[in-house]
């Protein structure tokens, strides 16, 4: 488990791109919006099974999931019926920046990993525009991240992902199979109670 040579195609990641007065001032509008737009516990369609991850979402359109209607993404949050937040205008500014894409994003999802959190391999796949690229921000502890090609069981590859890293997933990537091994206690002082933030920047439709 050496270190990595290389990125899968596609997959860019540039490390500590926030610095620690970023880091604070993103948590600090997520903070706020979470008063109004809290977190819910995402279900498996079918099974009902809790995901250990907690979510919300700003934007446009934001990413749900429950047992009856499965993986979806919907202008209302589930639990208030009221519109997402808005997207933090540094993010748009992220995303004029690194997506090289004309339009801007319409959902960022709000991924929140207490410490023994994890997501399993998959693939998402529930936007309906492919083109465009996912930008990911991660903000306190440090977490594994896991990625591999467009099959599942294929050759995999991990690294870590620290806080104020941002990493982009487009073309052979974006369709990629990858998740969240593990997350490091104790590695950050951003998160007063540890975890882990993960926004993910996406075009919908
Ligand atoms: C690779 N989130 O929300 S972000 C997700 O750290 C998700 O919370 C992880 O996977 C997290 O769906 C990973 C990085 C990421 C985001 C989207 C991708 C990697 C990706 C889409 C395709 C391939
Ligand atoms: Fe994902």
């Amino acid at each position: 488990m050496g270190n990595i040579l290389s990125l899968p195609e596609g997959v860019f990641h540039w490390p500590g791109h926030f610095d620690a007065e970023n880091q604070v001032e993103l948590l600090e509008y997520i903070r706020e919006k979470v008063a109004i737009s809290p977190l819910f516990t995402p279900k498996m369609p079918k099974t009902g099974k809790e995901m250990s991850v907690r979510m919300t979402n700003f934007g446009e359109f934001g990413w749900v999931t429950d047992k009856e209607n499965g993986y979806r993404y919907q202008e209302k949050h589930p639990a208030t019926g009221k519109p997402w937040p808005d997207i933090p205008q540094r993010l748009h500014d992220l995303w004029e920046r690194f997506s090289g894409y004309s339009k801007p994003p319409q959902a960022c999802l709000v991924n929140f990993y207490s410490d023994g959190a994890k997501m399993g391999l998959h693939q998402d796949r529930d936007e309906q525009d492919f083109e465009a690229p996912v930008l990911s921000v991660s903000l306190g502890n440090d977490c594994q991240f896991r990625i591999g090609g467009t099959t599942r069981g294929g050759k995999t590859q991990s690294f870590r992902l620290m806080s104020g890293d941002v990493m982009m997933l487009s073309g052979p990537s974006r369709l990629a199979f990858h998740g969240v091994d593990r997350i490091y206690p104790n590695t950050s002082d951003l998160l007063k109670s540890g975890g882990r933030i993960n926004l993910t920047l996406r075009r919908v439709a």
